[in-house]
């Protein structure tokens, strides 16, 4: 299956982790070979996810490479690859610290596609801005099918609001957006300085998750019929809230994390969540409840869900996350990395230029 007419370079620089687990820049970490079904791509920015602050101690695969987020130019394309030129840009996702392609981290210089986790950038998209996609897209699509409902490609008829709660995190404003296409009618709570954000992904309503009455608000709102509930945060205090705003006759809840079983007590609702990376099909060998085994029905669907963000992007329909970028080189991002865990952040994505 290797490609042999194009050879990967040696070694890379990379962000990796060192001895103690704590991300280090390395002069010398491996570079993967080029399948036939891949393309290999000079990284040009990459994009920091809570997710990248959680990869320690049995998160961490030996010499694995950090980072979920990344976009660059395509530098060799493999034999079984059509419609892309060397010079495309791209934009795609890894499964950053899979111990089966340690080697796949989008922290890197180069890196290859995985599986169909990417898409070709137009011109009217930076760089930048196609790096901050990968995780988003494949979140926001995996937490969308969990709560049962359908893409922008098959749009539903009967238009029922969805709560995003954290519609102002970066999956919560392209999982808003891919409702809002899908003729669903989304609803959100975040803090009121980026009211005008989630608005303008297509939140009907956006309601202060600091007020106490936040919750009976959106039951209100909803005349106690609310049936979908997003929760991109993942607290205590998330998960009560979402499952007081599900009206009378109860539906569905779906996390992004484990979410606490103990405040999520109401029969009449469902409780799901979803793992980013198991949108590659491959499973997950991150310790539990992370670990999982391969999944043929997602690696279809995430063929599919990165087929409808390649036309959407194309057409123009999906808004990029607010970002912050950082200069400086792969060393940056080990900065990045720690303004992300510091919490601090509201409505942007770190994106670090590394070329
Ligand atoms: O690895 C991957 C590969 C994919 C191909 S995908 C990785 C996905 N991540 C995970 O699966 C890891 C587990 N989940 C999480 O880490 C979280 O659920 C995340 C944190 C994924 C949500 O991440 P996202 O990047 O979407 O969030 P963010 O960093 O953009 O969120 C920041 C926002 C702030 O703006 C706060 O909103 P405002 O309006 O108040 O500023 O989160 C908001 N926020 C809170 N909201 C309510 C922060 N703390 C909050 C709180 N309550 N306590």
């Amino acid at each position: 299956l290797t490609n042999y007419s194009f050879t990967p370079p040696a070694k890379q620089e990379a962000i990796i982790a060192g001895k103690d687990g704590k991300a280090i820049l390395s002069r010398d970490a491996p570079c993967p070979p080029l399948r036939s079904d891949q393309l290999y791509i000079r990284t040009e920015a990459v994009a920091i996810n809570p997710s990248d602050t959680k990869m320690q101690g049995d998160f961490i695969t030996p010499l694995g490479i950090f980072g979920a987020d990344y976009a660059g130019t395509v530098i060799a394309i493999g034999s079984a690859v059509t419609n892309v030129q060397v010079g495309d840009r791209v934009c795609g996702a890894q499964h950053s610290m899979y111990a089966k392609t340690p080697e796949y981290g989008a922290f890197g210089q180069y890196n290859v596609t995985n599986g169909a986790v990417w898409l070709k950038l137009p011109p009217s998209m930076s760089i930048e801005a196609g790096a901050s996609l990968g995780a988003g897209i494949s979140t926001a699509g995996l937490a969308i099918r969990a709560l049962g409902l359908p893409l922008p490609d098959a749009p539903t008829e009967n238009s029922t609001r969805v709560l995003v709660y954290g519609g102002s995190t970066a999956t919560g404003t392209i999982a808003i957006q891919l409702l809002k296409l899908a003729n669903f009618i989304p609803i959100a709570t975040c803090s009121p300085r980026n009211f005008e954000l989630v608005k303008s992904c297509g939140a009907e309503a956006v309601f202060d998750y600091h007020e106490s009455e936040c919750a009976a608000k959106i039951r209100s709102f909803t005349s106690n019929n609310l049936r979908y509930a997003l929760d991109c945060i993942t607290t205590v205090e998330s998960t009560q809230a979402c499952y007081k705003a599900i009206g009378r006759a109860g539906g569905k809840y779906v996390s992004l994390d484990p979410y606490p079983e103990h405040v999520a007590t109401r029969k009449v609702v469902k409780a799901d969540w979803v793992l980013g990376p198991s949108i590659f099909g491959d499973g997950s060998t991150w310790p539990a409840p992370y670990g999982r085994p391969a999944d043929p029905e997602l690696r279809k669907f995430g063929i599919e869900l990165w087929a409808i963000a390649q036309k959407l992007v194309d057409e123009g329909k999906l808004q990029h996350h607010p970002l912050r970028v950082l200069d400086g080189g792969l060393k940056a991002v080990i900065d990045g990395i720690e303004l992300v865990k510091k919490g601090n952040l509201s409505g942007e994505k770190i994106v670090v230029r590394v070329a």
